[in-house]
């Protein structure tokens, strides 16, 4: 079996019956190891997650034990340093599958599901067990399975399909995985119930026997998460109730049971006319969240996209993010790469999420949630290089201070047996991925310029027209949508410091510069370069950065299936790169009329 960072430990057991809990494993992981007398594990309850490590001991919470073995195992195989003490920034540290029980997975790129097919569960224990270990070897403890989008048969999850739900979640438990499930905020409706309106006592009824139902089946399930009113999804709107009365049903009936309500904040109008400028789809989460802070039950958590869009190649802060001080948040982050390249074009993520961190305040900040990039490939992540997506937001979940450069090195290291040059060399192209990336395919904050639907490839005026609300609205003469006070006003979300920075585009920085602004081409950027030719020089450095990059991944000695694997993807990243240089900068240069300084070719 294929075994990503994990390949040079060895397999798990076939027979786990003595291995139950979390502690029984770092026993085992730790003995397949270092000879059994060597190290002592030694149990502290109270240090739940966290760990401590001193000479030849390793102390811990139950769950701590294993992190505390996975650190010690990293450190010894992955030169990662070892922490004398370490617990984790954030409670919960969640992939949330979109995984569809028919066995396709929404914006997945790695294959079918890992849990399901054609209508039913469908997995293979020993993969599942091993996507848990590489779960644990990064801190990671909430896995939700299917998708947001809960299509039936999904919703019986929490009803008819109990017992598999626990089956699953026992392979899942030695490793200190918990499993969540997505539900559907009208599930009253299809038991029988003639509304599922969260004032009303039958429905508050129904959801409370539910979730005694599920806990009995699944006493430790992490709980539900939501998304309601959201791309055509029932939800309280529909009851003429707020977000606040939604959230607070469902969370009401998990809590005697410890359970955790993730609540959406992916909100927006999916109907907006492109005609009307003053609507700005970028302030709807905001709009629909910042008045309820507060009155949310204490087990609410509120998870919101790091952006006010959608996982775009540069967006700012969600101003949402910055804005609850009364709420328990979740950070989402997309893991699946639908907008940068779904898996085939190289994107390391850890440099981004870094950004985020350092602009995030953490005080109430209590989980990081990833959409996972997982499916059936035989590596689990479909490009191999994608891996590090997952473990390193892990790493970073777990300490949102972690170095991405050091996440980057630690995964090679685990994963190829390179000599320090060709490993340097990978992590330099890694670490870079993310700039190359946005260099062809949007740059100044510019988003929205991919085909509508697949997410795959250029369509400057794919979604122009459209009715998401995603508009660049580039003319003859500007690009870009003015978001100051004087435009859409989204700006007067932040606060005034950020505000202040972004406001003025001379303080603006130029990455996030047609996000905030609408610039005509001439427009002189920090170095003086005019806009439109820095359109035109990022697309043609871009497409040559891919293009070089493919050179020197293919001359590094990646073992098989890897190497076929990546020269595939990096090939085909090439010709994106190209594709994107020459319809964007066509897209511009038919609009603007300005040639190329440089006399580089641009189609007509
Ligand atoms: O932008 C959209 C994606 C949908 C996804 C949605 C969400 C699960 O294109 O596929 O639906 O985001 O985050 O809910």
């Amino acid at each position: 079996m294929y075994r990503n960072w994990l390949r040079k430990f060895p397999d798990l057991p076939a027979d786990f019956s003595a291995l139950e809990k979390p502690s029984d494993l770092a026993a085992w992981e730790l003995s397949q190891w270092l000879p059994a007398h060597s190290f002592t594990l030694v149990k502290e309850p109270d240090l739940g997650d966290g760990f401590r490590i001193s000479g030849s001991t390793v102390t811990g919470g139950e769950t701590g034990l294993l992190y505390g073995v996975w650190a010690l195992l990293r450190h010894m195989q992955g030169g990662a340093p070892l922490p004398a003490e370490s617990s984790p920034r954030y409670p919960l540290r969640m992939i949330n599958c979109w995984d569809n029980m028919d066995g396709s997975v929404e914006r997945g790129y790695a294959g079918r599901s890992l849990f399901f097919e054609g209508g039913e569960f469908a997995y293979d224990p020993a993969r599942i067990r091993h996507l848990a270990r590489m779960m644990a070897s990064v801190g990671l403890n909430v896995i939700c399975i299917n998708n947001v989008n809960v299509h039936e048969p999904a919703q019986g999850l929490i009803a008819e399909r109990l017992p598999e739900l626990s089956a699953l979640a026992d392979l899942f438990r030695p490793f200190g995985v918990r499993l969540m499930v997505s539900v559907d905020f009208s599930m009253p409706l299809r038991e029988g119930l003639p509304t599922a309106d969260p004032l009303d006592p039958d429905v508050q009824a129904w959801w409370r026997r539910t979730a005694e139902k599920v806990y009995d089946e699944v006493p430790d399930l992490a709980g539900f998460l939501v998304k309601a009113d959201s791309e055509g999804r029932p939800g309280p709107f529909t009851y003429g109730r707020s977000h606040a009365d939604g959230a607070n049903l469902l969370a009401r009936a998990l809590k005697p049971f410890g359970g955790t309500l993730v609540w959406r904040c992916f909100v927006y109008n999916c109907r907006q006319d492109w005609r009307d400028t003053a609507t700005d789809r970028g302030k709807a989460a905001f709009e629909t969240y910042q008045p309820l802070d507060g009155l949310f039950e204490d087990n609410v958590i509120l998870q919101v996209k790091n952006g006010p869009f959608d996982f775009q190649i540069r967006e700012p802060l969600s101003p949402l993010l910055l804005s609850m001080k009364k709420t328990s948040l979740a950070l989402e982050v997309q893991l699946a790469q639908e907008y940068t390249g779904q898996q085939i074009d190289l994107y390391t993520m850890a440099p981004l999420w870094r950004e985020i961190f350092e602009d995030l305040p953490q005080e109430n900040l209590s989980a990081a949630a990833a959409v996972s990039n997982l499916g059936r490939d035989e590596n689990y992540f479909g490009h191999p290089l994608a891996a590090a997506n997952f473990f390193g937001f892990g790493l970073m979940s777990w300490n949102p201070d972690f170095s991405p450069a050091e996440s980057v090195a630690q995964w090679i290291r685990l994963t190829y047996d390179f000599s320090a040059e060709q490993a340097d060399n990978l992590k330099r192209w890694m670490l870079s991925s993310r700039e190359i990336y946005e260099l062809y395919a949007g740059q100044l904050g510019l988003c929205w310029m991919i085909t509508p639907h697949t997410h795959y490839g250029p369509n400057p005026s794919g979604y122009e027209y459209d009715l998401w609300g995603t508009y660049h609205r580039a003319s003859r003469d500007a690009v870009g949508i003015d978001r100051t006070e004087k435009g859409t006003g989204y700006i007067s979300q932040y606060p005034p410091e950020l505000a202040d920075r972004y406001r003025d585009p001379e303080t603006c920085p130029d990455n996030l510069l047609l996000f905030f602004h609408r610039l005509p081409y001439s427009f002189a950027l920090k170095d003086g370069c005019p806009l439109i030719q820095r359109l035109y020089d990022d697309h043609f450095e871009g497409a040559e950065l891919a293009a070089r990059m493919e050179r020197e991944l293919t001359a590094l000695p990646f073992p098989e299936p890897d190497a076929g694997e990546i020269a595939r993807r990096a090939a085909k990243q090439r010709e994106n790169a190209q594709n994107w240089r020459d319809v964007i900068n066509t897209f511009f240069h038919r609009l603007s009329g300005v040639p190329d300084a440089r006399g580089r070719k641009i189609y007509d």
